[in-house]
């Protein structure tokens, strides 16, 4: 067997009826290039990895690489590139959405110089809409795109692609930083990199998916905002914190609502309420973290009870020393708005930091 000149890594969860047709018109589109595919299972249950195997038992040049316990796109990303042999990597969506026709032309960008080659579907020649089986998503991707080109700065027309091929240099460098649990890798090495990198765009028409389902769920959405809004900051902001302060938001609607509902709907004490109300907002708070900030750490059966606990009890301190920081700052220059917000965002740093270590064990 010749040494591959490209890897095709294909991160895949419940693609098993998608492995061998794909790998078949891999074939196909490479030809005479020397090439390996690896597949990225995270244990799905479909069998995807038995199918990869049996696979790899006729053609020596197919992979499996399967994860257990771990969940996530950009991770399974990052294991694929990280046991390539080839000097060049490709990262390929296993549901056949991706045209691999194109294979060979982003293949030469890199032979002609290029770091990163970008399979694009909003350049000229490039479409998306087939891809997207609703009208929302055709949208929100658009929407997702414009504020992600702002935030990179525009060095490519579609930096939501999941379609891209970079040397195994730039792959080496990226899997230092970028983040092991978002879905959009290729967002996060562009905004990263972005200026560092010489990019190249290959336009290919986004096709629709026939065999299995979507992956990009409510959950990935939301987790995606969390990671634009904090690359907006620098990076300053982590992802998980933003999440964080999105869920403490909520929280205030749930405890308002609790509050005017036993006062006024049911006559309770106001004090009473008031506490009712906290008490609900740290539990809705505690549920949407679980299931949202901390997805991949989602504490489930006794643990969800132990959790909780650990939950009010970091609150509770933290809305003790809360109070004690504002009425000492309010002491010190009587500025209510101050002493206020700082008592609060030192409350909500104090809650994300504790609970992150010991209610999501999260190091
Ligand atoms: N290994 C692994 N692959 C995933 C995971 N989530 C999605 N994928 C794969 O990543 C690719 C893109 O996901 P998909 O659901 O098609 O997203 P969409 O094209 O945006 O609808 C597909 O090949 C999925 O099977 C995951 O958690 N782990
Ligand atoms: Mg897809």
């Amino acid at each position: 067997m010749q040494a591959p000149e490209l890897t095709i890594v294909l991160p895949a969860f419940n693609e098993s009826k998608n492995i061998e047709p794909l790998v078949g018109k891999i074939a196909d589109a490479m030809g005479q290039i020397a090439h390996e595919v690896i597949v990225v299972d995270d244990n799905s249950p479909d069998d995807t990895t038995g199918v990869t195997r049996r696979l790899a038992a006729k053609h020596p040049h197919v992979r499996c690489i399967r994860r257990v316990g771990r969940r996530g796109l950009s991770g399974a990303c990052i294991e694929g590139m990280m046991a390539a042999n080839a000097p060049v990597v490709v990262i390929m969506d296993a549901d056949m959405q991706h045209d691999e026709t194109r294979l060979p032309t982003m293949l030469d960008e890199i032979k002609n110089g290029a770091d990163l080659v970008i399979g694009s579907r909003y350049v000229d020649g490039g479409d998306h809409k087939a891809g997207f089986n609703q009208k929302t998503r055709a949208k929100g991707s658009e929407i997702a795109t414009t504020m992600a080109n702002y935030i990179t700065g525009h060095y490519t027309s579609d930096p939501m692609s999941g379609f891209f091929m970079l040397t195994r240099q730039t792959a080496d460098k990226a899997a230092e930083t970028v983040s092991k649990d978002g879905f959009k890798i290729l967002f996060d090495i562009v905004s990263r990199y972005g200026d560092t990198l010489k990019i190249k765009e290959v336009p290919f028409q986004f096709r629709e998916r026939v065999e299995g389902e979507s992956k990009l769920g409510f959950l990935v959405t939301i987790q995606f905002f969390g990671l634009l809004v904090s690359r907006f900051t620098g990076g300053l902001i982590p992802m998980r914190f933003m999440l964080y302060a999105l869920v403490g938001f909520t929280g205030l609607f749930v405890h308002m609502a609790t509050l005017f509902a036993l006062h006024y709907g049911a006559n309770v004490d106001f004090a009473v309420a008031q506490f009712a109300g906290a008490f609900a907002a740290m539990t809705s708070n505690f549920i949407l973290n679980n299931s949202v900030t901390y997805a991949h750490r989602k504490l489930k059966g006794n643990r969800f009870w132990i959790g909780l606990l650990t939950f009010y009890a970091v609150c509770s301190v933290g809305a003790l020393a809360n109070v004690s920081i504002a009425q000492s700052l309010f002491e010190l220059n009587q500025s209510t708005l101050f002493a206020g917000f700082a008592g609060a965002l030192m409350n909500a740093v104090f809650n994300y930091a504790v609970t992150k270590l010991v209610t999501w064990r999260d190091t």
